[in-house]
């Protein structure tokens, strides 16, 4: 089966437990559940990773150079901030999309900008995590392509 890096930023882990205005009541493992039923009607294998650590999640989308036929991300803060995500989702020769749970142009300044948009073929934003799934349908057709 087609496979798919799922991959989640820094304090998304506590997706659901705090913030619930923000970013809703859904947990990481909820997401993750959701996902992983979905891609399973789409043909897609969905592996989910999140890490805390900027260096592990560019040796997560490098691991993916060889296992994964594209990437959906929630880079987290990281958007804002890492060339160096960046720099190694340049190095992955497939489709990647960008998930936001919430609407990023709708806050603070800083979140504004994303170094990730300049590599993903798609940014969702403001669809809460609902924005996975559908980045999902995307990535399906994207990789069938
Ligand atoms: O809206 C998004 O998905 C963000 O990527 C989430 C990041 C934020 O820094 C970006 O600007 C937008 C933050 C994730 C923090 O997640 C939490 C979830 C629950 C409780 C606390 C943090």
């Amino acid at each position: 089966m087609t496979q798919i890096l799922l991959l989640n930023g820094p304090n998304l882990n506590l997706l659901g437990l705090r913030q619930p205005e923000i970013y809703g009541r859904e947990t990481l493992a909820d997401v993750v559940a959701a996902c992983t039923a979905l891609g399973a009607e789409l043909g897609l294998k969905v592996v989910a990773k999140q890490s805390n650590h900027e260096g592990a999640m560019v040796d997560y989308i490098h691991a993916a150079r060889d296992n994964a036929a594209g990437i959906v991300i929630n880079p987290g803060a990281y958007s804002h901030t890492s060339v160096a995500i960046l720099d190694a989702l340049m190095a992955f020769d497939g489709p990647v999309l960008e998930v936001h749970i919430s609407n990023i142009h709708k806050r603070e300044a800083f979140r504004h900008h994303s170094y990730v948009s300049a590599r993903a073929e798609g940014v969702i934003c403001g669809f809460g995590t609902e924005g996975y799934l559908l980045a999902l349908r995307r990535m399906a057709t994207l990789v069938k392509k």
